[in-house]
């Protein structure tokens, strides 16, 4: 970093610092890695704001102002370092991603206004994903190159060879990027994801994640898969792969960093598996409580910035009541907007094609931009 330059203004500027010269080399350590004090800065400050919106989510479905609730409280550290290293945009120049339920601090850290997910929640008419058609969490948005995401666990893994091998075509140097759990790992369409993106010579540039928090709802992970690490899935294919601890924020951006390097780099697959935490069990379903014996990624970055002295309790207490009060008002906006039609059911759920002579009257009409 240039010296003479002042720290880039944005969602780290409020913080308490150290002097300029010890802030430029402060480096927050976890084991051998390192990322910088104010990269940590940034990437906590996303970690709070999702753990707001998770929360105000979940109070949300308690209170009658939404029906259900499921999301991404405990994989805040893992999913806003990769929100933050994707390359957001529209077209095959840009990284797709095929997500699923909890992946809000990835959205959250891509620059995802808190109300539009609200809007999901509370299912209104302004909901920019699914028009409020969709369960929470279920993002979907071309102009981000996310592709919508499905209730039908481990779907995406098999759609995502599809968007690489465009973007392989076209010779751009973006990637696709596959998020779901361990338990999804468990169906078909995840096996068909390794085989799709390794064949010999035929390689695409598939970043497969699984984040692995040990449950598929209620079914314990041992109890289903005999390979202790997800990610030793890909040695028959000879697909480069890794395991991590997703709690740690300072593993989780480098590990991202090294598999997103690889994969733009060498146009191959790389499967990631991040241990995380389910903080608050599957969903509302389950009653949605707080797991306190789960390891919390937010206490754990917190206490390493701290220890360094970058941040103080004053600081971070200020972060969660301004994070709080952000995702409060968001709610107040969602909740009073519009619902959708009964009348509208319909509309846009079907698309016309050249090819459908056979039920032309079925187009139901596109979402407007
Ligand atoms: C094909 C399919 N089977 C079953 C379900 C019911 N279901 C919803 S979530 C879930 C568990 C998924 O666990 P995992 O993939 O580990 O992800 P997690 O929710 O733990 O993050 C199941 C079985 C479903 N939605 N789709």
């Amino acid at each position: 970093m240039d010296d003479a330059a002042e720290p880039p203004e944005g969602p780290a500027s409020s913080l308490r610092r150290p002097t300029r010269q010890s802030f430029d080399s402060a480096v927050v350590r976890s084991g051998r890695e390192a990322i910088s004090a104010e990269l940590a800065l940034t990437i906590f400050r996303h970690m709070v704001r999702a753990r707001a919106l998770e929360e105000r989510a979940i109070k949300m479905s308690k209170s009658g102002e939404a029906y259900f609730w499921i999301g991404g409280p405990g994989e805040e550290a893992f999913n806003a370092c990769l929100g933050m290293q994707v390359r957001v945009g529209a077209g095959p120049a840009f990284d797709f991603l095929h997500l699923h339920y909890r992946n809000s601090a990835t959205l959250i850290a891509m620059g995802m206004p808190m109300v539009d997910h609200f809007r999901q929640l509370a299912m209104t008419v302004t909901d920019p994903f699914s028009r409020g058609r969709n369960f929470v969490g279920h993002y979907a948005k071309a102009e981000w190159n996310i592709i919508p995401v499905s209730s039908v666990i481990a779907v995406q893994y098999v759609m995502a060879p599809g968007t690489a091998l465009m973007q392989k075509r076209t010779g751009e140097k973006a990637i696709t990027i596959v998020c779901g759990g361990d338990a999804g790992s468990a169906e078909g369409d995840f096996e068909s994801c390794l085989l799709w993106s390794s064949r010999p010579k035929q390689e695409l540039p598939v970043l497969v994640i699984v984040t692995n928090n040990r449950f598929g709802i209620s079914t314990p992970h041992d109890t289903q898969q005999a390979l202790k690490q997800v990610a030793d899935r890909a040695l028959p294919y000879g697909i480069s792969h890794e395991t991590i601890d997703g709690n740690d924020a300072v593993a989780s951006w480098n590990a991202i960093d090294r598999a997103m390097r690889y994969v733009r780099t060498h146009q191959k697959p790389f499967l990631l598996e991040a241990n995380v935490s389910r903080l608050h069990g599957h969903s509302s379903s389950s009653g949605a409580q707080r797991q306190h014996v789960e390891i919390d990624c937010i206490a754990k970055l917190e206490q390493s910035l701290m220890d360094l002295g970058a941040i103080d309790a004053e600081t971070v207490r200020a972060m969660k009541v301004e994070a709080k009060a952000e995702a409060d008002e968001a709610v107040i906006q969602a909740v009073g907007e519009p619902k959708p039609h009964a009348a509208d059911v319909e509309w846009g759920t079907y698309a016309p094609s050249a090819y459908d002579a056979v039920y032309p009257n079925d187009y139901t009409g596109l979402p407007q931009a």
